[in-house]
């Protein structure tokens, strides 16, 4: 080879070696906290630890901020937190979707896990009404729900408000024989089923899967009027034609991650954590365990959890330790 083409490739050697130390370059994270939102049921804020914890051993910084369920949407839209880990179909796809249409958040994919929440009676609920799980059994057998607050009607314990689960215009949609009481928050539910437990008393409460409780207490969902697309956007939909809400959640709906769509550029790594992680149902469940039966705090059982549970989330992290 002449000098001169030596000279030519060893600065065209030296233009690859800076593009791809600039290339890696942009390809590290922010040193800018990446904010994670957590809300009011464990196993969300156990996740969101977990995958702070995860984020920060890849030299991330996280900072948690407790905020309202629904409102995070706008949130994350708006880059004033990075991502949202646990969107549920029937709790928060609407405000998903309607902040979907409106721009700055995208789908960052799915967990393997699929998710129930609705209407939900512990098993010895079904010896008093045998006709369940069908809904309209569950109309019939109001009176059996009947408390204090609820007059002649029977008492359905709905979820906190921020759910929004529209359990009010369900009952005035399908006209039921119910009262629709929000319970002020999740610990609230699991200590109405423990004191109806002790006397097999039969109640009706909101609850979900994946979550500890089908461990502690068998039961079944309420079978409503099956979910239609739409049925919380066009009266058309679900038996009521004049009526929204008149159809049950999906019966297996989606866990989603959603992110900021800034996120990717701004921590290119752990944003590719972020579209390869998923959880089962067990995991979840797993992970809602550790508190709400184990009773350790939010942050130590992701610590739990993450340490019993390294050959599920390393290899996340090794396939995203290069250029993202
Ligand atoms: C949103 N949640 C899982 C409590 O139904």
């Amino acid at each position: 080879m002449s000098n001169l083409k030596k000279t030519a490739s060893a600065i065209a050697l030296g233009a690859a070696m800076s593009l791809s130390a600039a290339a890696s370059a942009t390809a590290a994270d922010s040193s800018d906290p990446i904010v994670i939102p957590i809300h009011n049921w464990s196993s969300q804020i156990v996740m969101s630890h977990a995958v702070g914890q995860i984020f920060e051993s890849m030299g991330n910084s996280v900072e948690f901020v407790t905020t309202d369920s629904q409102a995070v949407y706008e949130s994350v839209r708006l880059g004033d937190v990075a991502l949202e880990l646990e969107v549920w179909e029937g709790a928060f796809g609407k405000s998903f979707r309607e902040a979907l249409e409106k721009g700055g958040l995208h789908d960052a994919g799915d967990h393997d896990a699929v998710t129930r929440e609705d209407w939900w009676y512990p098993m010895w609920t079904k010896e008093a009404c045998p006709g369940l799980p069908d809904w309209k059994a569950l109309n019939d057998c109001a009176a059996l729900f009947k408390t204090a607050e609820s007059g002649d009607k029977g008492r359905y314990l709905d979820g906190p408000v921020d759910w929004l689960k529209h359990g009010k215009e369900r009952v005035e949609a399908l006209d039921m024989n119910f009262v629709v009481v929000n319970a002020g928050s999740a610990a609230a539910l699991w200590a109405e089923i423990g004191a109806a437990e002790k006397d097999k008393r039969p109640v009706v409460v909101f609850n979900w899967t994946p979550n500890f409780a089908e461990a502690v207490w068998p039961g079944e969902f309420v079978e409503f009027p099956a979910w239609e697309d739409g049925c919380d956007k066009d009266p058309a939909k679900g038996p009521n034609p004049n009526a929204l809400y008149d159809c049950g959640n999906p019966a297996k709906g989606y866990l989603k991650k959603a992110a900021w769509d800034g996120m990717k550029d701004k921590w290119p790594k752990a944003y590719c954590v972020l579209t390869k992680l998923s959880f089962t149902n067990p995991q979840i469940a797993e992970m809602a365990k550790i508190v709400d039966v184990d009773e350790e705090e939010a942050e130590d059982a992701a610590g739990i959890w993450l340490a019993a549970n390294e050959g599920v989330w390393k290899p996340w992290v090794d396939a995203c330790a290069g250029d993202a």
